[in-house]
């Protein structure tokens, strides 16, 4: 039932929200931000983490489970996964007997990168010219990898909350002949806008944001950064170029990889400032699909893009749970898409970690 004489206020009344990347609604409900909490609202406790420790497997010198040992490597390293989800050249299963039970064969491989020989040393805490190098490498990955195979999916996983295993910091490479659930709802999605509109949708989305600014985080000449409209973690964000049409990571100019550096050390500057904390998310990159699919398809509607989905809600340790009514119906958020944006727009640029040491040195 609707109130006609009440006029709608999006912090105020609930409504649900269109996410034209996978095709599917978000229900918002901000009203419920005026409830009590009755939780406990806790800073994290930060464990001391050695800068050098060659019992972690991902460490330079260290011995991994598999017997094999790393180099004392300086920069990124990059290894095949001891314990692959997917291994290449498998069998195809045979035909199947019944449309309810079908499968298809699914080969592989599985790489793990370290971003840097230092255990303890997180992404926003890096210098810019560390961060171009892991994105120099994960170019390197795109373009090697991609030749083989038709979806090559960077990921990093942080933290525990994420039920990330290794602090040191690392993200994984998992590469497939087919096209995985996600990228294939944003192929299909962007492939009908540009049908329809003859426009890159998430070129058109960023150029609409930068002029609005209403959901912008942090941006700079060439690279936007929003918690999206659609958004369903609280403080999820959306990186994306704001200028060009760019399909893959391997597309950008010099001068977008090092703008990209920066932005990055950006935006998860004020993640961690956030709840003071180093802030866990699964976040990863969408390109135009690779691999010999590449070659004969037009893959123009696509343009490159990471997602930041951050499991955080309200403190360092009060996680949102995507269970009850989003298992069995729709996502659902609170804080609306503005709010949070607001919210992380408005946190310092200095590390929390680097404010304390400056503050450290005027006391002394
Ligand atoms: P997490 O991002 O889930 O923490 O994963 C680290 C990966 O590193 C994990 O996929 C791999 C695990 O299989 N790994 C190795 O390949 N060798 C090791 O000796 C330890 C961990
Ligand atoms: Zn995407």
């Amino acid at each position: 039932m609707t109130s006609p004489n009440v006029q709608f206020d999006s912090c105020e009344h609930q409504h649900v929200r269109y996410n034209p990347l996978r095709g599917d609604w978000v229900l918002v409900s901000p009203h419920r931000l005026k409830r009590p909490w009755q939780g406990k609202i806790e800073k994290a406790e930060e464990k001391e983490i050695e800068r050098k420790n060659d019992k972690n497997p991902l460490s330079p010198g260290a011995t991994r489970g598999s017997g094999k040992k790393n180099p004392n490597y300086e920069s990124t390293y990059v290894f095949e996964n001891d314990f692959p989800a997917m291994l290449p050249d498998m069998p195809e299963p045979g035909p199947s007997s019944h449309p309810l039970f079908r499968s298809r064969g699914a080969s592989g491989t599985c790489r793990v990168m370290c971003f840097h020989p230092y255990s303890d040393l997180t992404l926003p805490l890096m210098s810019v010219a560390e961060i171009r190098a892991i994105v120099d490498e994960w170019i390197k990955q795109i373009e090697e990898l991609g030749q083989r195979f038709t979806w090559v999916q960077i990921f990093e996983n942080k933290g525990e909350l994420m039920g990330c295993s290794n602090p040191h910091p690392h993200c994984q490479i998992w590469s497939s002949t087919f096209l995985p659930n996600e990228p294939f709802l944003e192929n299909g999605c962007q492939k009908k806008h540009f049908a329809e509109y003859g426009k890159p949708m998430l070129l058109e989305y960023a150029q609409i944001e930068a002029a609005n600014k209403e959901r912008i985080v942090v941006e700079n000449d060439d690279w936007l950064v929003v918690v999206p409209y659609w958004a369903t973690w609280p403080y999820e964000t959306l990186l994306m170029p704001r200028r060009r049409h760019i399909l893959r990571l391997l597309d950008m100019s010099d001068s977008e990889r090092d703008a990209l550096s920066h932005i990055m050390k950006k935006l998860l500057i004020k993640y961690d400032n956030l709840f003071e904390c180093s802030f866990p998310y699964s976040m990863g990159w969408h390109g135009a699909p690779t691999g010999s699919s590449a070659k004969d398809e037009d893959y123009s509607h696509w343009q490159l893009h990471a997602h930041y989905y951050p499991c955080l809600l309200r403190s360092a340790t009060i996680k949102k749970f995507m269970v009850g009514y989003e298992m069995l119906a729709q996502s659902q958020r609170d804080l609306t898409a503005e709010q949070a944006a607001d919210k992380l727009r408005s946190l310092p640029d200095v590390h929390y970690k680097q404010q304390r040491e400056d503050q450290a040195q005027k006391v002394m």
